[in-house]
C-alpha cells in the first residue's frame, strides 16, 4: 500500500517512523511519503492562504498550491497493479474535517484494501472548496471526521487514520488473531483483560480466567463485552444484529435493560409490540 500525505507542517507526521507503522514502513509493507504544501507555493512569502469570500473568521487555503501538490502526489503514485482487482482504481482522497463521515473501524478495514491512499491536511478554516470538487475527477474523495469535536487542523486526525488503517495491511500486526477479539472487530467494545500476579493489591484475577476452561472463560468473555458495550456504548447495542445473538447474549443484554424485538434490539419498553415481526 502506499499511503501519501501532503500537509504545511511534514515534521507533526514523524511519529509515524515509530512503533507499528514504522516497522512496517521498514519492511515495505507501507510506503509513505509526507509532502510539504508549500514546495508547491510560487510567491516569495509561501502563502497557502488568503481571506474567506463572504467575510467571516479565518483564513481559508488556497486552490493552487493544493492542486499543483495532488497533481505530484498522483504521478508518483503506484502504476496499476497486476491484480486485476486493483488496476486502474483510482486513488482515495481522504479529506480529514469535523464536517466529514465519522471514520470508524469499518473505514478502516476498507480503506486497508486499497493501493493508494492520499491525505490532504487542511488548516484554517479548511481547504477551497473547489479543490475538492476539481478531485473528484482524478480520486475517489471521502471527506472524514474523527468525531464531534474540533482540532485545528487534519494532521493529528491523519496519524489516527493511518495507524487503524495500517494495522489492517497483511503482515503489519505480528499475529493477525489480535485483529479479532478487538474493541469493534464485532460491534462491541473488548472485554477486560488481566496479567500477573493473579493477586494485586488485595485483588484477585477474575477466577474464571485461572480455570483454564475455554468455554467457560469464552462465555465470560462475552458477558464482559456486552456489560460494557451496554454501560458506554448505548449506540453501539442498538446496532447490534439480533443474529448473532445467542440466547445466553439475549440474557446479559435483557439484565442491562436491551431486548429483542422483530429485527432490532432496543431499550426494554421501547418496542412496538405493534410492528411485524422480522
Ligand atoms: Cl478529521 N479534522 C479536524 N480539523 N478536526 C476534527 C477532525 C478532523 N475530526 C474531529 N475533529
Amino acid at each position: 500500500m502506499r499511503i501519501d500525505v501532503v500537509s504545511i507542517f511534514p515534521e507533526y507526521l514523524s511519529a509515524l517512523d515509530l512503533s507499528l507503522i514504522g516497522k512496517a514502513r521498514q519492511q515495505g509493507l507501507l510506503e509513505l511519503t509526507v509532502t510539504d504544501l508549500r514546495e508547491f507555493t510560487t510567491d516569495r512569502h509561501r502563502t497557502v492562504d488568503d481571506t474567506p469570500y463572504g467575510g467571516g473568521a479565518g483564513m481559508v487555503m488556497k486552490p493552487e498550491p493544493w492542486a499543483a501538490a495532488l497533481d505530484a502526489v498522483r504521478e508518483r503514485g503506484p502504476a496499476p497493479a497486476a491484480d486485476p482487482g486493483v488496476a486502474g482504481e483510482r486513488p482515495v482522497l481522504v479529506v480529514p474535517s469535523p464536517a466529514g463521515a465519522v471514520f470508524t473501524q469499518a473505514t478502516a478495514r476498507e480503506l486497508a484494501l486499497r493501493e493508494h491512499l492520499v491525505f490532504a491536511c487542511g488548516r484554517y478554516e479548511g481547504i477551497d472548496e473547489r479543490v475538492v470538487d476539481w478531485s473528484r475527477e482524478h480520486f475517489e474523495v471521502r471527506p472524514m471526521s474523527l468525531g464531534d469535536y474540533v482540532l485545528n487542523g487534519g494532521e493529528v486526525a491523519v496519524l489516527a487514520m493511518v495507524e487503524a488503517i495500517g494495522r489492517l495491511v497483511p503482515g503489519v500486526v505480528g499475529n493477525p488473531e489480535s485483529l479479532v477479539e478487538e474493541s469493534h472487530a464485532d460491534g462491541l467494545l473488548e472485554y477486560p483483560v488481566y496479567t500477573k500476579p493473579a493477586l494485586w493489591r488485595d485483588r484477585p484475577v477474575p477466577e474464571v480466567l485461572l480455570s483454564g476452561h475455554h468455554g467457560r472463560i469464552a462465555r465470560w468473555r462475552r458477558d464482559r463485552q456486552l456489560q460494557r458495550t451496554a454501560a458506554r456504548r448505548p449506540d453501539l447495542v442498538a446496532s447490534l444484529d439480533p443474529a448473532g445473538l445467542d440466547r445466553a447474549d439475549r440474557a446479559v443484554l435483557a439484565e442491562a435493560g436491551w431486548i429483542v424485538s422483530g429485527a432490532r434490539v432496543v431499550r426494554a419498553g421501547d418496542d412496538a409490540p405493534g410492528e411485524p415481526v422480522a
